[in-house]
C-alpha cells in the first residue's frame, strides 16, 4: 500500500491524441525531451525514480539511450522469454516483468513511478480501480501539441472523456517537478506545444 496513488503518466500527444507512427515518435524535439529526461530523472539525493513501459515502447528507444540512465527501468512484456536487445552501459537497473500487477513489486523500491507507454500501458493504466489498496495512476504530465496535428497511428485514451481530470494551474505543475518550466506555447521546430499537469479529481 506503500504505493498507493503514486502512479503519474508522462506523455505528449496531439490534439487528437495521437502518440506514435510507425513505431516512433511522430517530432523530433530535442527540449521537451529534455523535460522528459528531467522530470523522470528528479529525485531526492540517494533516491532514483521508475520508468515503467511495455515492450514496443523499448523496443522503439536508440539502443545508446536504453534503459534510461539515472532511473530504473521496467519493460513489461507477457512473454517471459522476451530478450531486452541491444542497451548501453546502465543495463543492470532493468528489470523484465510479464504484468503490470508484477512491476508493482519492483516499484515498492523507489521513489516516484513514472508510466512512459506506449497506448496499451496507458490504457491499462487508466483503467486500474482506484480504490482497494494497489496503486493507480493519479496524475498525468502531458504535453500538448498543438500544432500541427501529425498523422499518427497510435493513439492515447481520451482520459478525461469523463471529465474525472482537472488541469493543474502552471505553478502548480513546477511545484510537482520541482524546476522551472516554460509556461503557455512553446515552438521547437515549427511545432507549438504546452506542457501541462493533470490530477484526478476527489
Ligand atoms: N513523454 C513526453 N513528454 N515526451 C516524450 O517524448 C515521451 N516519450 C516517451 C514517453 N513519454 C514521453 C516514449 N519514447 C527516449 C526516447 C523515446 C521515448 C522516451 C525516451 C529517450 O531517448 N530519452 C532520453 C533522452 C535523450 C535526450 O536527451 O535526447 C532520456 O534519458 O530520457
Amino acid at each position: 500500500t506503500l504505493n498507493m496513488s503514486r502512479l503519474t503518466i508522462i506523455v505528449a500527444a496531439t490534439k487528437s491524441n495521437g502518440i506514435g507512427q510507425g513505431s516512433k515518435l511522430p517530432w523530433r524535439l530535442p527540449k521537451e525531451m529534455k523535460y522528459f529526461a528531467q522530470v523522470t530523472t528528479q529525485a531526492p539525493v540517494g533516491h532514483k525514480n521508475l520508468v515503467l513501459m511495455g515492450r514496443t515502447t523499448w523496443e522503439s528507444i536508440p539502443p545508446k539511450f536504453r534503459p534510461l540512465p539515472n532511473r530504473l527501468n521496467v519493460v513489461i512484456s507477457r512473454n517471459k522469454q522476451y530478450q531486452l536487445g541491444p542497451q548501453n552501459d546502465a543495463s543492470q537497473s532493468i528489470i523484465l516483468a510479464d504484468s503490470l500487477d508484477s512491476s508493482f513489486v519492483a516499484a515498492e523500491a523507489a521513489n516516484r513511478i513514472f508510466i512512459i507507454g506506449g497506448a496499451s500501458l496507458y490504457r491499462e493504466s487508466l483503467l486500474l480501480p482506484t480504490s482497494g489498496g494497489s496503486p493507480f495512476v493519479d496524475r498525468i504530465l502531458l504535453t500538448r501539441i498543438v500544432e500541427p496535428d501529425f498523422q499518427c497511428d497510435v493513439f492515447m485514451p481520451d482520459f478525461n472523456a469523463k471529465d474525472e481530470w482537472l488541469k493543474s494551474t502552471h505553478n502548480e505543475l513546477q511545484d510537482w517537478v520541482g524546476f522551472t518550466v516554460p509556461e503557455g506555447i512553446q515552438e521547437e521546430n515549427g511545432v507549438k506545444y504546452e506542457f501541462q499537469m493533470w490530477t484526478r479529481k476527489a
